[in-house]
């Protein structure tokens, strides 16, 4: 311990880049923070990097950790999701007492967060599962920070969180997000929504590098777009990585970074839990799968073996035209991933009783995390004004994919031709048109069930359940 009568306002135990970046960032918004870390030699290094940045209590033991908090004491557990997480629990919570506050700010699931959640209270302790984005830079500098728990833990804890946040005008991108899971769902969700936007970004490259247009030119592309309404951080970080020249070959980097995309999980989770809520994000699941066929190798050769199509070349007479075609389509694809990721979101509020309001969700995500982007203000402004229940129904927002609509099924309907796979431009549009349809292809979907399942179906001109004897005199009785 540097000393034995300072308090610290707040600890965080599990010192890696996450945990020590956090700590850093509160020792420099002026608040002592305490120090565990499960091997000693990793606290020790930090204090020797970093120790000298703020006021930090190194502690060797939890014991110790604990004793030098302030009460109710905040402890911010920063480990490997999964067990590790249960662990840090097991053996700090014996530490504690009633009133005091646990934070996960891992990415644990959200029904892990529940169960820990409800045994902690149980116990007289608060847990506050908290989403927190924006990696090791946010975490040093202003992440987008989603807190769950009690709205009680909340009071105490809140301000600090509200401290070391990004902010957009002032504003801090933090705040309460609901009851127990609610804070991990909104962070899940705001990864999956992150999946469908890499994944656009990635078709959108594809398909003017199929028109000819060089790594440099797309960059030179992406830079001019994060000036106007697609200005956000993933948008800017391309035409950086397109920029970027490999020094071993001398080509562009992107061309030699092998084709298969990894995934951690939180994308699997959140098209797991929109099967569960019965909400479609298609946009989402595409983007998941995208990443799966990419590294799948055995599939692919396979493919690549056995299967004919065009050979990719886009002929294109007006470059500019294409550009701005693809433009729209980003734009589009964009809005109906939000669209669908915040319908989850809500979706699950309602089922889990979270009363989380999406206009602060929004609003919290403009900075610091890694989908920051200039859409947010106005979702956020959409979502103030009323109710929705979807974010696609807002006037402007239906107005503007009205306009964009040509545009964004000249890229599909091109790419498709020329055998350019665009999963997530299509899944958006395919989304778009079956929201809006007046009627669908359900009906011969219901008409098979009920011959095969005697499943029965509903008619519209009149209510009530029907099935057709179909083995029979195909004649139609009331179920
Ligand atoms: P890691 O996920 O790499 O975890 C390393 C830390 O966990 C070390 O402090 C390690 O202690 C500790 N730990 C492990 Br592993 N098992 C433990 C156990 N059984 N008991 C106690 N401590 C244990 O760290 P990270 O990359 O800093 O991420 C921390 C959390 O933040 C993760 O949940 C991650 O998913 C989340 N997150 C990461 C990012 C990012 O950009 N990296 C962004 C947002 C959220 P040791 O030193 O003794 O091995």
């Amino acid at each position: 311990m540097t000393s034995s009568t300072a308090k610290a306002q707040v600890g965080v135990i599990g010192l890696a880049v996450m945990g020590s970046n956090l700590a850093r960032n509160f020792a420099s918004h002026g608040h002592t923070v305490a120090l565990y870390n499960r091997t000693t030699a990793r606290t020790d290094e930090m204090m020797v990097a970093y120790g000298a940045e703020g006021a930090f209590l190194a502690a060797p033991t939890l014991e110790e950790f604990v004793d030098s908090l302030e009460r109710p004491r905040r402890v911010i557990i920063m480990v490997k999701a999964g067990m590790g997480t249960d662990a840090v629990i097991e053996q700090v919570k014996e530490h504690l007492e009633p009133g005091d506050i646990i934070v996960d700010g891992g990415n644990a699931h959200f029904e892990d967060t529940r169960r820990r959640e409800k045994a902690l209270r149980a116990e007289g302790l608060h847990f506050v599962g908290t989403g927190i984005s924006g990696g090791e830079e946010g975490a040093l500098k202003g992440p987008s920070i989603m807190p769950g728990g009690s709205r009680e833990s909340y009071e105490a804890l809140g301000p600090l969180l509200e401290d070391i946040s990004a902010k957009v005008d002032g504003e801090p991108c933090c705040a309460y997000m609901g009851p127990d899971g609610a804070g991990h769902f909104v962070k899940m969700v705001h990864n999956g929504i992150e999946y469908a936007d890499m994944q656009f970004i990635a078709e959108a490259y594809d398909v003017l590098s199929a028109a000819g247009l060089s790594a440099a030119e797309v960059s030179d592309v992406f830079r001019e777009w994060n000036t106007g309404d697609l200005d956000s951080y993933l948008i800017e970080i391309t035409s950086e990585v397109l920029d970027q020249v490999d020094a071993a070959t001398g080509r562009p980097l992107v061309e030699v970074i092998t084709d298969a995309a990894e995934q951690k999980g939180t994308g699997r989770w959140t098209v797991q839990s929109a099967l569960e809520l019965g909400v479609p994000v298609n946009t989402i699941a595409e983007s998941v799968f995208a990443r799966s066929t990419s590294g799948h190798p055995a599939l692919r050769s396979a493919g690549q073996a056995a299967l004919s199509g065009p050979d990719r070349a886009l002929e294109v007479t007006d470059r500019q035209s294409l550009v701005d075609d693809v433009r729209a389509a980003l734009w589009s694809a964009k809005v109906v991933a939000y669209a669908q990721g915040l319908d989850q979101i809500r979706t699950a509020s309602e089922t889990y009783d979270w009363g989380v309001d999406i206009a602060e969700v929004a609003r919290i995500w403009r900075a610091g995390c890694i989908i920051r982007a200039r859409l947010l203000e106005r979702i956020r402004g959409e979502y103030a004004a009323g109710d929705l229940t979807t974010l696609l129904e807002a006037e402007s927002i239906a107005a503007e994919l009205g306009q964009a609509q040509d545009a964004w099924r000249r890229v599909v309907a091109l790419a498709t031709t020329a055998g350019v796979p665009v999963p997530g431009f299509s899944a958006a549009l395919a989304y778009y048109d079956t929201v809006r349809a007046p009627r669908l292809p359900a009906a011969l979907v219901q008409g098979l069930r009920d011959f095969f399942g005697a499943h029965t179906y509903g008619r519209t001109d009149r209510p009530g359940a029907f099935h057709t004897l179909w083995s029979g005199d195909r004649s139609e009785v009331e179920a």
